[in-house]
């Protein structure tokens, strides 16, 4: 007999989303595709849901090595906002919060994106010249952001620690509110059903190993683990492994990959109504809605493919959080992992048409490409079919490193990288 959560019987009762786990066809890969997308992500799922939807190409594979949704989209913290401080980022990640604010409906799928605001806190001169220089150039670019005394802080944030005595006492926050959490792996379930309902084939436990080229080093197709494919066009989006498949192609890229892990608390009832985000002393936090707090750690110092992090980088974390928060120091904590994330030198995604004919990329999204899943997908799709790219990624090419144009965000997130 088919059970039925909660929720699922909730949102039937609403008549307005499907049943919560998602069914599709698991098809054999065919010998020949219009565009293949490598990695099945939220970012390829929805590259190939918008080329299906918005572009009209049918004939369309994701190949995914593992399961989708298994790599860095099912294990992030899940924290969207757009208050980057350049207009080139301001425009890329407010593009994805629009999209986030629709996609659900978009989907018919409930991605359970929820806008409770995220809060940057500021514990030290620097951070306040810092963030409230973030909350002016946010609304000069039409984002919303804004700065909060300590006592607002307080206010909007009852459980945070805003006492003298802290190490670092909090000082004041930026606060998005139209930042907050998505439910990480509905994402890539709902890309996943719309885009196998407009006829693009999802292919799990398919990994790709070459990327082909014909004599006039044109993109001819890929060789897999279930056998050779036919295509002119291959989108990568492999978040932490790009390099390894640009080489295939015969392209070095100025990526770096790292392990960054998080970690959950057993759930509780609803104890933390935001999202807190500390780079000073490193940390960030929300409650899921299973109850469980999600909090992050940093990177590891060291590049690596290991799906996991050191244990110190895991216990610094916590020892902030439960200096932040005093009533989680009796929390017991139930699991932590670890994911691999591709980073750039300036801290800034590659999303662009490559030298290689036919071959386009999505990467270096660093500690921070959740929150650009609907909109990397967007602009993947754009870039992909009209070979060229959409004003909104057109800043964020390759060349950009030759050329000196770098986009440098590297304090934007809470996260050591
Ligand atoms: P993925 O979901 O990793 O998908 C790429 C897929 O490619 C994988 O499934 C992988 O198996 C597949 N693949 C790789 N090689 C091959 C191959 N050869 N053949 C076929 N398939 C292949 N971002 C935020 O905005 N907010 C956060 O709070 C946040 N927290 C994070 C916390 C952690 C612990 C981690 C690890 C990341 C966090 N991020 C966060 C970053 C974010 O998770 C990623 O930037 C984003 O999910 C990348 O999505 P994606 O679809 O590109 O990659
Ligand atoms: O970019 O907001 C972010 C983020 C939070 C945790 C990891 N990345």
């Amino acid at each position: 007999m088919q059970r039925f959560s909660g929720l699922d019987l909730f949102l039937r009762a609403l008549g307005r989303h499907q049943t919560w786990k998602p069914q599709w066809r698991e098809p054999e890969p065919k010998a020949a595709y219009d565009a293949v997308i490598v990695g099945g992500g939220g970012h390829g799922l929805g590259a190939a849901y918008y080329l299906a939807k918005e572009f009209g190409l049918r004939n369309i594979a994701v190949l995914e090595k593992g399961w989708i949704g298994g790599g860095n989209t099912g294990r992030n913290t899940t924290i969207i906002r757009s208050n980057y401080l350049f207009d080139e980022s301001a425009a890329l990640y407010d593009h994805a919060v629009k999209l986030w604010e629709g996609l659900s409906q978009e989907l018919n799928y409930n991605v359970m994106f929820s806008q409770r605001g995220v809060l940057m806190l500021a514990h030290n001169i620097h951070d306040i010249q810092s963030f409230k220089r973030h909350v002016h150039a946010n609304r000069v670019n039409g984002v919303d952001n804004e700065w909060l005394t300590p006592e607002q802080v307080k206010e909007f944030c009852p459980a945070l620690n805003v006492g003298p005595n802290m190490r670092y006492p909090i000082l004041g926050g930026a606060l998005q509110r139209r930042g907050g959490t998505a439910r990480h792996d509905a994402v890539a379930w709902g890309y996943a059903r719309a885009a196998d309902a407009l006829g693009v084939d999802i292919i799990q436990n398919c990994e790709v190993t070459a990327i082909n080229r014909d004599a006039q080093g044109r993109v001819s197709g890929v060789e897999t683990t279930r056998g050779p494919i036919r295509t002119t066009k291959v989108g990568v989006s492999a978040a932490g492994h790009t390099s390894v498949l640009m080489q295939m192609a015969g392209l070095r890229m100025p990526l770096e990959s790292y392990p960054l892990q998080a970690l959950v608390s057993e759930p509780v009832k609803p104890a933390f109504n935001c999202v807190v985000m500390s780079n000073t002393i490193h940390a960030y936090i929300s409650q899921s809605d299973k109850g469980e707090m999600v909090i992050g750690a940093g990177t590891d110092a060291y590049t690596s493919y290991s799906q996991r992090g050191a244990l110190h980088i895991a216990t610094h974390t916590l020892d902030a959080i439960c200096e932040l928060v005093p009533m989680f120091r009796r929390l017991r904590m139930l699991r932590k992992w670890g994911g691999i994330v591709d980073v750039t030198p300036d801290r800034s995604p590659i999303l662009a048409k490559l030298p290689v004919p036919g071959l386009y990329v999505n990467c270096g999204w660093g500690t921070g490409g959740f929150k650009a899943t609907p909109g990397a997908g967007h602009l993947l799709a754009w870039t992909m079919a009209k070979d060229e790219p959409h004003p909104i990624n057109a800043p964020f090419t390759l060349e950009r490193f030759r050329d000196g144009r770098l986009i440098d965000e590297a304090a934007a997130a809470a996260v050591a990288h």
